[in-house]
């Protein structure tokens, strides 16, 4: 498989690194000349564009991956549809329910694989337990809490996040609840609050969930980037999931106990890979891996484009019920 790449920004270097061991990258696009020109070097890639539309019309790849902030990922999946051009696109999926609606119908129409990278579900350990939870090693799940708190400087490689009127549920948030769908179902109603603690920041750094699942389970998702720890546990989510035949623990150090005993699953550093990122540079790799396997198979990707409206409604939903102080029922959205 040939790909090209669009945002060549601070996460991009990562989905770079992967593809090196997974396809081609044939061509990619900045319209930042500085960031397109060093990551055009870094990765010995000789075809670069300031301007998407022209890397579509002159073509010569099979997917493209998106890895752009929010407000340009409608347009770049819709070029995408209209090229015909598998598509990878970045979380948050969309501002808006409605484009990201407009969107899986695009990729839809057009016969193209469209694969949200929400990548937090591939990191190995959280992997190991989706898979045990799935496998009946805690019989069936009624209650969950999955938990993110920290308070890791994410602003210095990222920006944008202290100045988006929205923080962490959009940014972090949206990866926490798409664990807790996967590990538990889809989700019918959540009630959210939300604080900013840190007063440099415009949006919510601490943010708490209750969802109701279809099954009749609970979760409590709760995130924090105000949380001062001692060890620092970024990016780690950890996980109490009770089950009516035991309970899953995955406890900071990514030390798994299950009714059966404990064990270590503390993920590889790759070779580009550097701590504490590398739980989530392995999940990258295995993401992007999984794209393609899909491609090969002819199946949908398990974050397709039609799945992720679902995690993206419940990060709507939680802002809608931290603003107006109520449960809010996801088909209302
Ligand atoms: P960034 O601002 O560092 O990089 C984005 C790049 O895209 C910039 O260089 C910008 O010039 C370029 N760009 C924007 N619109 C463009 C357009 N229309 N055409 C061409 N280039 C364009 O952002 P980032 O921190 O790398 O984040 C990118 C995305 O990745 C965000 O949506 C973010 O939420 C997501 N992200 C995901 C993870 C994860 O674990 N999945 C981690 C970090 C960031
Ligand atoms: O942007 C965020 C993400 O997706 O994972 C961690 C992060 O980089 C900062 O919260």
């Amino acid at each position: 498989m040939r790909g090209a790449l669009i945002g060549c920004g601070f996460f991009a270097q990562n989905q770079l690194h992967a593809w090196r061991d997974l396809a081609q990258i044939t061509a990619i696009c900045d319209r930042d000349p500085q960031r397109l020109a060093e990551t055009a070097a870094r990765f010995g890639i000789t075809r670069t564009y300031d301007d998407a539309a022209r890397m579509f019309a002159d073509g010569g790849f099979d997917f493209v991956d998106i890895a752009t902030t929010v407000p340009s990922h409608r347009p770049l999946v819709q070029m995408a549809a209209a090229a015909g051009v598998h598509a990878i696109c970045q979380k948050p999926f969309a501002e808006t329910m409605a484009d990201a609606r407009a969107m899986v119908t695009a990729a839809e129409s057009a016969g193209i694989t469209l694969m949200v990278h929400e990548n937090f579900r591939w990191q190995s350990a959280i992997r190991r337990c989706i898979d045990a939870v799935r496998g009946g090693a805690i019989g069936t799940p009624f209650f969950a809490r999955v938990s993110f708190r920290s308070g890791y400087d994410v602003f210095s490689g990222q920006p944008y996040l202290a100045t988006d009127q929205r923080f962490i549920i959009q940014d972090l948030g949206i990866h926490i609840l798409d664990i807790a769908r996967a590990l538990m179902g889809d989700a019918t109603r959540i009630t959210a609050t939300t604080r900013r603690i840190n007063p440099a920041i415009r949006g919510e750094d601490v943010a708490t969930m209750l969802l109701q699942h279809a099954g009749g389970a609970t979760s409590v998702v709760d995130c924090s980037y105000a949380t001062r720890r001692v060890p620092e546990t970024f990016p780690e989510t950890l996980l109490e999931i009770d089950g009516d035949r035991g309970t899953l623990r995955l406890d900071a150090g990514y030390r798994l106990t299950l009714p059966e005993g404990s064990s270590d699953l503390s993920p590889p550093v790759l070779p580009w890979a550097s701590r504490p990122w590398h739980n989530i540079q392995e999940s990258v790799l295995l993401i992007q891996r999984h794209f393609l396997d899909c491609i090969a198979a002819g199946i949908q990707p398990e974050t397709s484009g039609a799945d992720n409206l679902r995690t993206l409604a419940l990060v709507e939903g939680a802002y809608l019920s931290a603003a107006e102080g109520r449960s809010v029922a996801l088909d209302e959205l």
